[in-house]
């Protein structure tokens, strides 16, 4: 049997372990129990509650009203299941097939007429990563909204958008090399610009964030490219290295960075946007004399500060009759490296339950040839919360090619 074959019955078999639940308990029994653990959860909530209203007339009061109005804890997530096959044209370490484990997300939230609240984590990989934890509540009084905590950067539209809706499997290039994790640890606030009374007003918003910037996902650059750009290190180091500092959730310097979108509705069917991004960076550059990528003691270093700039522009039209355009441009600046991006997708709703996307993703950065990819995707609902998706992607990355075929089953629940 070869490789291929044995990770495709591999595949099959872990598949259809996912979706056939196991047998030992009886419908019924199933349900029985359900029911006992439900009364018993209604009675420890009953408890809790009499607990609080006791603990301060006049705070309750004014609370429980609003408590009672808060939806009970909302359970949710979602499971990506991938067979991955990447091929390349003459370099044999950019060829793998694989079966993983995509994004194993669980959600918790809660809405009101007082906010809302989430809480996500990430299960696919050997830890558990948080993704989201924040709140949002409305000014009171006012239009203005305000979100804090770790969140997904409110920039252009992908970004923010959830990969359980996306039509293709990953995000335009551009944004996965500008803001990679799509998260970071802040706060924004939004305010509608219109007249909300009148019917007839275009809904305009302005949203502007401020963001520690250094993001939650570990992302180094490469020192080729930073070079390249006219990143200059000192003479005499051997073997020069650079490393931005990203990820983890904590800032890496004393900065903020500010952040600023508007977004206009002309029509129900579209939506546009503009998204402007000022920051600043800390870079660790070092001479790893002993080149095993990490800085040790005794090898001569130096941190530099440099500009973190994005503006971006987004288009999003989706019809009646199932037709979608989404179109966003970005320009990002790291130092002296530049980077800029486009992205173009066209999907139409094939049958009730299939939905054809093809996708135009480019990306080019200074001192590197620009990557080009085409992409096309189907997507199948097997039912309301199970999805298939097939994907093939021929690209162009610097000088050489990379064709990636993609095959997933996605279970929301
Ligand atoms: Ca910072
Ligand atoms: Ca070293």
């Amino acid at each position: 049997m070869t490789s291929k074959t044995m990770s495709i019955v591999f595949g099959t078999f872990l598949v259809i372990a996912m979706l056939v639940p196991a047998a030992a308990e009886t419908m019924e029994e199933r349900l029985k129990r359900l029911e006992e653990e439900l009364a018993e959860l209604k009675e420890q909530m009953a408890e809790q509650q009499d607990q609080v209203k006791s603990l301060d007339g006049t705070l309750t009061e004014a609370v429980m009203p609003h408590v009672d109005k808060w939806e009970k804890i909302k359970l949710g997530g979602y499971v990506q299941f991938r067979y991955e096959d990447k091929d390349h044209p003459t370099d044999a370490t950019k060829r793998s097939e694989t079966t993983y484990i995509r994004r194993g997300r669980l959600t918790a939230e809660g809405k009101s007429d007082l906010g809302k609240y989430s809480l996500q984590l990430d299960a696919s990989k050997s830890s558990v990563n948080l993704k989201d934890a924040y709140g949002e509540f409305t000014i009171p009084n006012t239009q203005a909204k305000v979100r804090f905590g770790q969140m997904k950067w409110l920039f252009g539209h992908w970004v923010p958008l959830s990969s359980s809706v996306r039509l293709m499997p990953e995000r335009p290039l551009v944004l996965q090399e500008l803001f990679a994790g799509e998260r970071d640890r802040g706060l924004w606030m939004s305010h509608p610009l219109h007249n909300t009374e009148d019917e007839n007003a275009i809904p305009v918003t302005l949203y502007a964030g401020i963001y520690n910037g250094n993001g939650v996902d570990e992302q180094d650059k490469s020192v080729d490219s930073l070079r390249a750009a006219g990143f200059v290190t000192p003479a005499g180091w051997g073997r020069p290295r650079i490393q931005t500092k990203r990820g983890s959730g904590l800032d890496n310097n004393d900065k903020q960075d500010y952040r600023l979108r508007l977004t206009a509705q002309p029509t129900p069917e579209l939506d546009l946007g503009v998204s402007a991004y000022f920051g600043e960076n800390t870079i660790e550059a070092w001479d790893d004399a002993n080149n095993n990528k990490a800085k040790d003691a005794g090898e001569a270093s130096q941190t530099y500060t440099v500009d973190r700039n994005r503006l971006g522009a987004d288009l999003h039209y989706v019809n009646a009759s199932g037709f979608g355009l989404k179109a966003e441009y970005v320009k990002g600046e790291d130092g002296p490296q530049d980077t800029d991006g486009f992205a173009v997708q066209v999907s139409q709703r094939l049958t009730p339950t299939d939905i054809g996307a093809v996708m135009y993703d480019t990306m080019g950065r200074t001192g590197e040839q620009r990557s080009v990819y085409w992409k096309a995707a189907w997507l199948h609902y097997i039912d309301g919360g199970t999805r298939l998706r097939l994907a093939h992607e021929i690209g162009k990355e610097h000088v050489d090619g990379q064709d990636i075929t993609t095959i997933e089953l996605m279970k929301s629940f």
